[in-house]
């Protein structure tokens, strides 16, 4: 077993307090019905004594008109990790998945990757061109985009360089900084079809490139027929305006594939014959290969999944007996079928229990439900998909593409959870 080999960069070590407090909670699961976490109550809050919340009148209904979480959640919050930013501007921070449930990710909570920082765009100067083998070339307004059909759509977005950092071995102590540049919400917003079908395609269109209007201009080659076939402009992410961070007004869905073509603050869009080889597809977001040559085009999220509770940041409190495995899977191919999961390092698998709807291109859900003798564990998860891919183990994928690469990394993770609770980013061979 390799142990992390950077534990502190990862800023998620469980700490003491939580510990000990694992200590003192252990086997008092039957004894408090899980209510409450011994060591940290107010007894004079508990039964059956009158809680201080049911004796005075709460706030009134205009103490938060846009609403934030309780003040106890305030830890639940997007991280960066210092030595993987550049500056602020050109950087990036991660979901914490361990502390969501569920499929949805609050949109507070979404990852950002920006590279040339937030765009401040104005609502009304807002203006998305089409351009290039049209046949007549388009200038949208934001309301413009707003009277097209529209369509409500749940999609992962996840960046080509999530778990990047692993893979040389383990990193970076916490899913939140191994596996959180991923987020899924759902988007309204206008099938591209609809937009490239205004303007006129022309006969010899083969390739679009959108491009941002944010300082880093960014811009990539997709293939006409995704574009077609399930790409979206959006404007609204689970159910409200895109937040700045996300692409402010509007921003292209391209569901499935790497999260760098998802082009934020979308301006413009030319269609052409052939793609344009933009600094994006070429000097990154390539796969360098052993043998110095380098994978191009390399568009799809392939199958993936990560145990998200327990895990380094979440460590086990409870002691030994009933214990929730939480985790999430996601596939650009399509649905996840079915996951597995092993919590003494592979040799025996269970399959785990999928909740929650199971849609196309969408985060999928896991629970598997076991005791804990309160002896060590190495827990892993392995993902199916519904084209009969498997996720595969980290070594599996450094055999086929060596050791350069930072994208495109699928490989099974394994959390070594010890028997204090504690929990630490490892891998075995
Ligand atoms: N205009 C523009 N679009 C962009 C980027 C950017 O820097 N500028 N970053 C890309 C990258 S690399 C990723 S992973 C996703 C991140 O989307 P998010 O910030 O909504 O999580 O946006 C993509 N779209
Ligand atoms: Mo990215």
């Amino acid at each position: 077993m390799t142990r992390s080999s950077k534990p502190e960069e990862g800023l998620a070590s469980p700490g003491r307090r939580s510990l000990l407090k694992a200590g003192l909670a252990a086997g008092s699961l039957a004894a408090t019905a899980g209510l409450v976490r011994a060591g940290e109550a107010n007894p004079e809050n508990l039964p059956p004594n009158v809680a201080d919340w049911s004796r005075y009148l709460g706030a009134g209904v205009d103490a938060a008109p846009y609403g934030v979480p309780s003040e106890h959640e305030a830890h639940v919050v997007r991280r960066s990790v210092e030595w993987l930013t550049a500056s602020r501007e050109s950087s990036v921070n991660f979901t914490p998945l361990h502390e969501l449930d569920g499929i949805i990710t609050p949109n507070g909570l979404c990852f950002e990757r920006h590279h040339g920082g937030v765009a401040e765009m104005t609502p009304t100067d807002y203006r998305l061109m089409i351009n290039g083998l049209v046949e007549t070339p388009l200038i949208f307004t934001l309301d413009d985009l707003k009277r097209f059909p529209r369509e409500n759509r749940l999609y992962f977005l996840e960046c080509a360089a999530n778990s990047g950092m692993e893979w040389r071995g383990a990193q970076l102590n916490g899913c939140q900084f191994t596996h959180g540049m991923v987020h899924c919400v759902m988007y309204t917003g206008v099938p591209l079809k609809y937009i490239l079908e205004e303007a006129g395609l022309k006969t010899n269109a083969k390739w679009i490139m959108p491009e941002g209007g944010d300082a880093s201009g960014m811009n990539r080659s997709i293939p006409l027929e995704k574009a077609l076939d399930d790409c979206m402009v959006a404007f609204k992410m689970n159910g409200e305006a895109l937040r700045p961070e996300q692409g402010y007004p509007a921003r292209l869905v391209v569901p499935g594939w790497e999260g760098n073509m998802w082009v934020k603050w979308l301006r413009r869009i030319e269609v052409g014959d052939e793609p344009w080889h933009a600094r994006e597809e070429t000097s990154k977001y390539t796969d360098l290969m052993e043998n110095g040559k380098a994978r191009r085009f390399t568009w799809v999220m392939d199958t993936k999944s990560v145990i998200t509770n327990p895990s380094p940041q979440a460590p086990v409190t409870h002691g030994k007996g009933p214990m929730v495995l939480s985790g999430l899977a996601w596939s650009g191919n399509g649905r996840i079928t079915r996951v597995d999961v092993t919590v003494d390092g592979g040799k025996n698998w269970h399959e785990a229990r999928l909740d929650g709807p199971s849609l196309p291109k969408a985060l999928h859900r896991f629970y598997y439900e076991f005791d804990w003798d309160g002896s060590e564990l190495l827990l892993q998860s392995r993902a199916y998909d519904e084209t009969g891919y498997v996720q595969p183990t980290k070594d599996a994928l450094r055999a086929v593409r060596g050791t350069n690469s930072i994208y495109h990394n699928n490989g099974i993770q394994t959390w070594y959870v010890k028997a204090d609770g504690s929990v630490e980013n490892v891998e075995i061979s």
